[in-house]
């Protein structure tokens, strides 16, 4: 079979240049034993000690509040979660290449991400809290709500890209994305449109090899989910999914391709969704132990603490810290996620509208007069219980009967 690699057009120069795409090997620094590998080997300079530590500690921290975002939906402190565990290169490296000014499209499963831009926990978790409106401020963390209808941050991110070349400012759209969503319609149109109009946007794809129960062999013929950029003329590039050091970088180029004019990028991150779906789902009905066992040796964050020590890097100092750091931020999630909301069914009416559609007006007033009639019924059973706990002859009302004069209340 003749192998095509998309043209340089630009002839930008860009080191990596994310040419060789339909070599769908994905792009590593680290090997699974922590090794430096592959074809970057010889970039080991560029891997500042402080830059690493700062990964590995956003690593440390963002793979506890994953695990304590699964404990408390166990308590019903959560609607539901769904874990990014095992996939913190892709949560975490891809957020640090950005710069602040530069917004992010996250789904449901990126808590990790949100986090590790700033966001405050229990916010990040308003969504899957079971709350109808996002938790933070999109405009402050630059981070749109999370998407769970699949792809349609896509072309939220396209647009927001291609409004962002107009008005000449150097920001740039990173759209994470699943491996299922890769089959949606909003991803084909976003990435159709983001190259046509040379959008400055990178759609990142965390290939974790299912969607739900479907495997990655039911989503796609394509060797590569990364092949896909050819067909929109884009650059494409897949990248080893557990290996932070390349995610960062390939997201860093990515967008500074984008940033200098030369369109967006796909970028396809191999990695494993090492739990469930969500609390909802149990994974053992459709896949091996061997499986998770296979991929749970390829850890992303085992993977960098092995090359850290082999450097000599991770001290007893800073591992204590990074700790100490996650432990904090589980016992705040712990204190806070634990109170209960304060909820107000009127929430349910604002900010749908600038103004209120006459149906909406409408229904918060049936809505009222619902809850107003319920209120009216439990205060009347109420004062019946605290009748009957006066009377002598009613044997069978209830706890009144017993002769409590807290009976009803
Ligand atoms: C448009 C749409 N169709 C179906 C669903 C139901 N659904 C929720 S998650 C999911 C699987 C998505 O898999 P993937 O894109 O690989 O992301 P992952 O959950 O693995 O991160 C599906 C089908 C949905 N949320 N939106
Ligand atoms: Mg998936």
């Amino acid at each position: 079979m003749t192998v095509l690699a998309t043209p340089d057009k630009t002839g930008s120069g860009f080191p990596l240049g994310f040419d060789p795409i339909l070599d769908p090997s994905p792009l590593q620094y680290l090997d699974e034993h922590g090794a430096l590998s592959g074809p970057l080997r010889d970039d080991a300079a560029e891997l500042a000690p402080d830059q690493l530590l700062a990964t590995w500690r956003a690593m440390v921290v963002g793979r506890r509040f994953d695990l304590q975002a699964t404990t408390m939906v166990r308590q019903g402190r959560l609607a539901v979660y769904p874990s990014s565990y095992g996939q913190e290169a892709c949560e975490i490296g891809a957020m640090l290449a950005l710069r602040a000014t530069d917004w992010f499209f996250p789904t449901y499963r990126d808590c990790v991400s949100m986090v590790t831009r700033g966001i405050d926990p229990v916010e990040a978790l308003t969504l899957l809290r079971g709350d109808w409106h996002c938790g933070y401020d999109p405009q402050r963390w630059r981070t749109a709500p999370q998407c769970t209808p699949l792809a349609t941050q896509a072309p939220h991110a396209a647009g927001l890209a291609l409004a962002a070349k107009l008005a000449g400012d150097d920001t740039v759209a990173l759209a994470f994305c699943g491996d299922g969503g890769t089959s949606e319609g909003d991803f084909h149109e976003a990435l159709n449109f983001a190259a046509v109009y040379q959008a400055p946007a990178v759609f990142f794809v965390q290939n974790n090899q299912y969607a739900i129960s479907v495997p990655l062999a039911k989503q796609t013929h394509a060797a590569a989910l990364a092949h896909k950029a050819v067909g929109y003329g884009m650059a494409g590039v897949r990248v080893d999914g557990n290996d932070v050091i390349a995610v960062r970088r390939v997201v860093a180029e990515a967008a500074e391709r984008a940033r200098a004019g030369h369109g967006p990028t796909l970028i396809e991150a191999v990695t494993y969704r090492m739990q469930a779906h969500t609390n909802a789902d149990d994974a053992t009905r459709y896949r091996e132990d061997s499986e998770v066992e296979y991929w749970r040796s390829r850890d992303p964050l085992a993977r960098l603490e092995t090359y850290l020590k082999a450097r000599g890097l991770l001290t007893e100092a800073v591992v204590a810290e990074a700790n100490q750091a996650a432990e904090a931020l589980a016992d705040d999630m712990r204190a806070r996620l634990g109170e209960e909301p304060e909820v107000d069914h009127r929430d349910l009416f604002r900010h749908v509208y600038a103004q209120p559609t006459p149906q909406l007006l409408e229904q918060a007033v049936a809505l009222q007069a619902e809850l107003d009639a319920e209120a009216e019924a439990e205060a009347e059973a109420g004062a019946e219980a605290g009748a009957g706990a006066g009377a002598t002859t009613n044997a069978g009302a209830g706890a009144g009967a017993e002769g409590d004069p807290e009976a009803g209340r």
